[in-house]
This record gives C-alpha cells, sequence and structure tokens, in this order.
C-alpha cells in the first residue's frame, strides 16, 4: 500500500489546468489534489469545484490549513521566489514551475532556502520528460550511435502563443528565459554540462518587446559541441509547434528527430525509425499533447522521487545549472559559464 500524497496547488491560470489535470490522472498511484490557490478568486473555485479540492486565494493560509505533502507552485516566475520561501518555512516539498526564478540570484537563493530546510526542491522542467526526449536519451545509452559529438537542439516556432500567455509580449528578456531554459536543460540532458556558450540575440517580431530568437553555440565538457536554437519568430509551414526538433550525430551513427515524434536512427550505417508519439489522453488535445502528456510523467516523476527520498532529476540545485546558462547566453555571451 502507498502512502497518499496530498497536493496543494498555486496557480490555476492557463498551464495550471494541465497540472490539475495530471494530478488528477495520478490519483489511481496514491495522489489527492487536496487544495488549490490562486489570488484571483474565480480562478481558484473553478479548479476547486472541477477537480474536487478545497481552494483558497491566500497561499499562506491554504498553508497553516491543509496538512500538505507537497506544494507544485504553477505561478509566473517573479512570484516563484516568495512562494518557495513560504513553502520552506512551512518544511512542505514543493515543486516549481520554469523559470526557476526572474533572475540568477533568486534561484540561488531558492536553492539555498532548501539546502538549509532539508526540504525537496524541484523545478517543473517537462522537456526532459517528453516521451521523444526521454527516447533519445534511451537510444544514446544503448550506444547505439556510438559518442555523441556533435548536435542541434531546435525549437523554431511560429505557433500564436500570445494568445494563451499575452504577458509574453511584455517580456524585457522574452525567448531565452522562456523557451531557451528548455533547450538549454536538453543540451545537458543529452550530452552533459557546459563549459562555454556564446549567443545572438534577435528582436524580429515588432510586435513584441524582448528578443524572440536566441541562437546558442554550447562547448559541452566532453568535448561535444551543439547548436541550440529557440524562436517565436519563424514562418514555416508545416509548423512544428510544441515539438524540439534534435540532431545528435556520434562516432557509430546519428539520430534525427522530425515533426510527429518520429525518430530516425541511424547506427553503422543502418537506418531505423522509432515512433515515440504520445498517446491523447482525455485531457489532452493536438498540437498541445506532446507537452501536456510530459506534464503528466513529470508529476509522475517527482512524486516518485518524493516517496524514495531522492532528490528529482530536474532538482533545485539542478535547474540551477541550466539557469545559469541562461544567463550566461543574456549576459556573458562568449564568456564562461558563471559557477552554479
Ligand atoms: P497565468 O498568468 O495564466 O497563471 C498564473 C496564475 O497564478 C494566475 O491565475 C494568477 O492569478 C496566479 N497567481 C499569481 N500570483 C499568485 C500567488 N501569489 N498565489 C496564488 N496565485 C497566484 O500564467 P501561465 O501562462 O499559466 O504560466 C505559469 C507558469 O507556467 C509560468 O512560469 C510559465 O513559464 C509556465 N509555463 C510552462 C509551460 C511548460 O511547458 N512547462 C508552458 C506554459 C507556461
Ligand atoms: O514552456 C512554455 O512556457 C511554453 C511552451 C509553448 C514552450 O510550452 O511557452
Amino acid at each position: 500500500m502507498v502512502e497518499t500524497i496530498a497536493v496543494g496547488l498555486i496557480g490555476c491560470g492557463f498551464f495550471a489546468q494541465n497540472h490539475l489535470n495530471a494530478w488528477k490522472d495520478l490519483a489511481p498511484e496514491g495522489v489527492t489534489l487536496a487544495a488549490v490557490c490562486d489570488i484571483d478568486a474565480d480562478k481558484a473555485r473553478a479548479a476547486g469545484e472541477t477537480f474536487g479540492a478545497r481552494w483558497y486565494t491566500d497561499a499562506a493560509a491554504m498553508l497553516e490549513q491543509e496538512r500538505l505533502d507537497l506544494v507544485d507552485i504553477a505561478t509566473q516566475m517573479r512570484t516563484h521566489a516568495a512562494l518557495v520561501e513560504l513553502t520552506m518555512r512551512h518544511r512542505v516539498p514543493t515543486i516549481v514551475q520554469k523559470p526557476f526564478g526572474a533572475n540568477l540570484a533568486e534561484v540561488r537563493r531558492m536553492v539555498e532556502a532548501s539546502r538549509q530546510a532539508g526540504v525537496f526542491l524541484a523545478v517543473h522542467e517537462n522537456f526532459r520528460f517528453q516521451q521523444p526526449m526521454r527516447k533519445i536519451v534511451e537510444i544514446l545509452r544503448s550506444g547505439a550511435i556510438g559518442t555523441p559529438n556533435w548536435a542541434r537542439i531546435s525549437f523554431r516556432t511560429g505557433y500564436d502563443v500570445y494568445s494563451g500567455q499575452p504577458y509574453l509580449r511584455r517580456e524585457e528578456r522574452f525567448v531565452l528565459i522562456d523557451l531557451g531554459v528548455h533547450v538549454l536543460d536538453l543540451a545537458r540532458f543529452f550530452l552533459g554540462e557546459v563549459e562555454h556558450v556564446s549567443s545572438e540575440l534577435q528582436y524580429r517580431n515588432p510586435a513584441v518587446r524582448g528578443e524572440d530568437t536566441a541562437t546558442m553555440l554550447l562547448r559541452h565538457e566532453s568535448g561535444a559541441v551543439s547548436v541550440v536554437e529557440c524562436t517565436y519568430a519563424a514562418h514555416r509551414r508545416p509548423d512544428s509547434f510544441p515539438e524540439t526538433l534534435v540532431e545528435i550525430e556520434g562516432d557509430r551513427g546519428a539520430i534525427v528527430t522530425r515533426i510527429g515524434s518520429r525518430i530516425e536512427v541511424t547506427s553503422d550505417g543502418v537506418m531505423q525509425v522509432v515512433d515515440a508519439e504520445p498517446p491523447l489522453l482525455s485531457w489532452t488535445e493536438r498540437p498541445w499533447h506532446v507537452t501536456q502528456h510530459s506534464v503528466l510523467t513529470t508529476c509522475r516523476h517527482m512524486v516518485e522521487a518524493l516517496r524514495a527520498g531522492r532528490p528529482a532529476d530536474t532538482s533545485a540545485e539542478d535547474n540551477l545549472r541550466t539557469f545559469a546558462l541562461v544567463e550566461a547566453a543574456y549576459g556573458l555571451e562568449g564568456k564562461e559559464r558563471p559557477e552554479a
């Protein structure tokens, strides 16, 4: 009999709808969505009533009144530090949506708060948990392409992300912190730690404030080199949203992904196709389903790590390394990445 995990969700906005559904789907695995919270009472009430949870408009009140085993923070980045400070003070294990914080100083403070408290803190960095990305790591570990020494990790879209997330238009630091954080994390996931990063940022869409295109060049500690790209300003057909397209070359072969979660693996001159498309769930729909499905696998991973008493793969300490790459790509072009 597994111990029940009572979850409290903070933030019931656009993306949190996926978290709500994921926690509901994990009920057979011993997870209960006990409480939800949003400063907007209409959103908190709607989430509470739809998902059968008690609802609050004040996170401090929720933490006082509930006995929670896990808090899931799905608010925007500028609110994360204060909410994490609150949950660490209550010694409640916590997951935070990406971007972990608004800047490196905040992220370091959150990591330190979790270290001091000795309490589980992890980042909901779901790209690593997408089915095709996990399959790629499985192929790399199998040795099928030999030692990986070059990669391109690419998220290029013109999909209208602004209709669901209008605040993105107003961000001064935009695509690198919003999307670069995902693809830089994938670069670490596939090729290991990074010793050098350089970047070029572009402002292609005059209707948005921040940079909407980032092209990064990374040298990994292994000696491998990767080109890591993201843009919300591409005009392509077909549009690959929300898929990350990956090419990795090794000394025995290559991995190339195509739209539709199709992975072409060449090993010693022979090419095979692997279908890594996630299933459609009752609450997922195209084109978002690859992302939505990964929310479920990310939440499941968090619960498993918590139950096992080990840090998540995307623990606070791990994600600090990804966040440091984002900051390096913004500010220290061509220099060594800041120490995590
Ligand atoms: P949103 O603005 O739609 O939702 C955030 C909600 O948090 C709002 O309803 C707001 O009222 C509430 N809120 C703010 N401060 C609060 C507080 N102190 N206590 C309780 N509630 C509070 O934003 P969103 O688009 O859902 O984005 C939320 C986060 O999810 C962002 O960090 C974003 O980057 C991330 N996101 C991740 C993915 C992904 O694939 N991982 C996709 C989209 C968004
Ligand atoms: O992660 C995000 O915030 C989203 C994405 C579409 C990439 O999932 O913008």
